[in-house]
């Protein structure tokens, strides 16, 4: 079993990687509902949905600034690193829920970001959507229309930006491997696109040093961290 997963991984043309909030634990930014997760400490209700950020959009931005903080102290781990080092080998593309840019920073080239990104906002009501460069002084910031500026982040019952998600079922739906690295694979839509991947008959395989709702469905699952694991993973091509 594991020397055919092997070698299907040395056949591959192209390996795409679904990841999540684990994948960047090893770099001091905390899960959502692991141990440290910051679901734990945090009702979801009250900061990731736009009915709570209309009923208090000053908690939430704090919230945001404070994981904006976070995320900016931090660096990519030797697991982002191990899939920039993948691309030599072959066709790699990383569907992330993160939206903390480190694959992109590790110099990942193809990233499709599902769940939107720390660094950008919009308006609530116009078309207005920017960077943000420096800290606003009032929050929460106003658009020029005069409307609230929210994150650009996708909250639960919000669809994914759908140019992306398109973009996603296509790359997990024509891949040979496909990797899930540090998610829980309990948010919908982002936890069907293994279910995409196996349809075309794609290897799967898991790294995650818990199991998840999906573990039965994987040809392979690693049970560790994947700063540990994702080296070891690059070092078969080699
Ligand atoms: C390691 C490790 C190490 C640790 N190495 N591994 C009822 C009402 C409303 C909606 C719904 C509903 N029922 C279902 C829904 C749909 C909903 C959903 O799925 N909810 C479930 C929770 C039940 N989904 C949505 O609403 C989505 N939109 C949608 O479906 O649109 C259609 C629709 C419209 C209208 C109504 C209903 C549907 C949108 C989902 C948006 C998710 N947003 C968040 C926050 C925004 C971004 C941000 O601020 O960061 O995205 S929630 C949060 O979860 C975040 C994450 O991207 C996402 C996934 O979490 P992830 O990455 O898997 O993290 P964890 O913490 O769960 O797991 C970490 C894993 O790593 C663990 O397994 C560890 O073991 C592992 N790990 N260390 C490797 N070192
Ligand atoms: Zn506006």
């Amino acid at each position: 079993m594991f020397e055919s997963v092997i070698k299907k991984i040395r056949d591959a043309k192209k390996i795409v990687l679904v990841t999540g909030a684990g994948i960047s634990q090893e770099s001091g930014i905390p899960t959502f509902r692991g141990k440290d997760g910051l679901w734990r400490n945090h009702d979801a209700m009250k900061l990731a949905t736009i009915s709570a950020f209309y009923d208090n959009p000053k908690l939430v931005w704090e919230w945001y600034n404070e994981r904006r903080k976070n995320i900016f102290s931090a660096e990519p781990n030797l697991g982002h690193k191990a899939i920039v080092e993948l691309e030599k080998f072959v066709k790699v593309v990383v569907l992330t829920q993160n939206i903390d840019g480190l694959h992109q920073r590790a110099g990942s080239t193809e990233v499709l970001e599902l769940h939107g990104s720390i660094v950008k906002i919009k308006c609530t009501v116009c078309d207005f959507k920017n960077n943000i460069l420096t800290e606003f002084i009032h929050i929460p910031p106003l658009c020029k229309c005069g409307n609230i500026l929210r994150p650009d982040v996708v909250w639960f019952g919000e669809s994914l930006p759908q140019e992306v998600w398109q973009q996603a079922i296509i790359h997990a739906s024509n891949c040979d491997v496909m990797i899930v690295a540090g998610t829980s694979l309990v948010v919908s839509p982002a936890n069907t696109l293994p279910i995409y991947a196996k349809q075309n008959n794609a290897t799967l395989i898991e790294i995650n040093p818990e199991e998840t709702i999906m573990s039965s469905n994987m040809d392979l699952s690693i049970r560790n961290t994947s700063v540990m694991t994702l080296p070891e993973f690059v070092s078969i091509f080699k």
